[in-house]
């Protein structure tokens, strides 16, 4: 029952979005990041087995919606040209047909209550269909919404050291269901890939779960959809589906720690040290000081397409803007806007750039 009361909030929201696909899209289109082609439109496009269902629910429902709004346009019609009835004697026009009519009603609410019932079981049906996988998801992920950020975390690995924690950025294996577990640091978000599945919250103190699944190798665009501050319309995310050989190269060089020994050069253990003390408090790079966990884990942080959420692309200029502009970048965000000389910044891009 709490599983189908999920369900039913998640597709009430597919449905309502449809009018406010809201200002988050927009903007997130606007960004220079942006992914072609309106890559938030889940009414045109559907990518895998959790979403399509719910596409097609979305494609019958509106064709209803057309329908009984054109033959109530046509039965308007119909009324007001027809004929009135002859003026009475007495001068008065009437107004009232004196027999006949009822049948209207009578055929009236038969078809609408066959039809709305018939809709309803649709609906459950596609519920029932979108809920869980055929077969048993291959992999589980623990997602943690933060303002405005989110921390991915691929940890059901039997063997820790292939446990690892990302941002902003979820790789997942073409062709199979993974299970994205949801969790909240802070306030309520909503987590939604629209093209590939229903949006889902994540509340503090609670694990919501919902599966994804692609079914074309590429990059599904995904949007916090739960207003949850100043920077919520920034708070998007990447799904990247590779085929199986891909992902596993990719899991394995992100599970690896940082090693910055054997390219070191003067520079970057400067800014090593530099990002030891300044940045430590807040972010992780595996295999160094850094261990703060109120911020994306930068370990891998050039593997990565886009930073800030979505925000801007992943280049060395954008990186040191960000890092000496993040208040200006994106206002309240919880990333102070650091000054650096210039060679502190040098020397930090010189560490950074060892985050492969
Ligand atoms: C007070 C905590 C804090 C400190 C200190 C801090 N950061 Fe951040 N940083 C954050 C948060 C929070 C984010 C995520 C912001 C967002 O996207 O809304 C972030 C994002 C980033 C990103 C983008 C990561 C991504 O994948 O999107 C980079 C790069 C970064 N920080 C580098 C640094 C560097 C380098 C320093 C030190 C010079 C530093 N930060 C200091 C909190 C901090
Ligand atoms: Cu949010």
């Amino acid at each position: 029952m709490i599983q189908f009361a999920r369900d039913f909030a998640r597709l009430k929201h597919c449905g309502l979005s449809i009018l406010g696909t809201s200002s988050a899209a927009l903007a997130v289109t606007a960004a220079p990041a942006a992914e072609p082609a309106a890559p938030l439109n889940y009414f045109l496009h559907a990518a895998g087995p959790a979403s399509a269902p719910t596409l097609h629910l979305d494609w019958v429902f509106t064709a209803i919606c057309v329908g009984v709004c054109l033959i109530i346009a046509l039965l308007l019609t119909i009324a007001i040209l027809r004929p009135r009835p002859p003026v009475h004697p007495d001068g008065v026009r009437g107004l009232v047909a004196t027999q006949g009519g009822m049948n209207w009603i009578y055929i009236g609410v038969g078809v609408s209550t066959v039809v709305l019932i018939a809709m309803l079981v649709y609906a459950l049906i596609t519920l029932e269909r979108v809920a869980a996988p055929n077969d048993p998801p291959t992999l589980t992920i623990t997602v943690t919404a933060y303002d405005w950020w989110w921390k991915v975390a691929y940890d059901d690995a039997a063997d820790s050291s292939q446990r690892f924690v990302t941002a902003n950025e979820i790789h997942i294996p073409v062709g199979e269901p993974v299970r994205v577990k949801l969790d909240s640091a802070d306030v309520i978000h909503a987590f939604w890939v629209p093209t590939l599945a229903g949006k889902t919250q994540t509340i503090p103190g609670q694990t919501n779960e919902q599966w994804i699944q692609a079914d074309q190798p590429g990059v599904y665009r995904g949007q916090c959809s739960q207003f949850c501050g100043a920077q919520h319309a920034h708070m998007a995310f990447e799904v990247i589906a590779q085929n199986r050989a891909d992902f596993a190269a990719w899991s394995a060089q992100q599970a690896k720690p940082h090693s910055s020994i054997s390219i070191a050069s003067p520079s970057v253990a400067a800014g090593q040290k530099l990002f030891e003390e300044r940045c430590a408090g807040c972010h992780t790079v595996r295999g160094s000081l850094a261990e703060g966990v109120q911020a994306p884990d930068l370990t891998h942080l050039d593997s990565r397409r886009l930073i800030a959420a979505g925000m801007l692309p992943n280049t060395a200029a954008n990186q040191l803007d960000w890092i000496t502009h993040a208040q200006q970048i994106k206002p309240e965000s919880m990333m102070p806007s650091m000054v650096l000389s210039r060679d502190e910044a040098t020397d930090l891009s010189a560490f950074l750039a060892t985050l492969q």
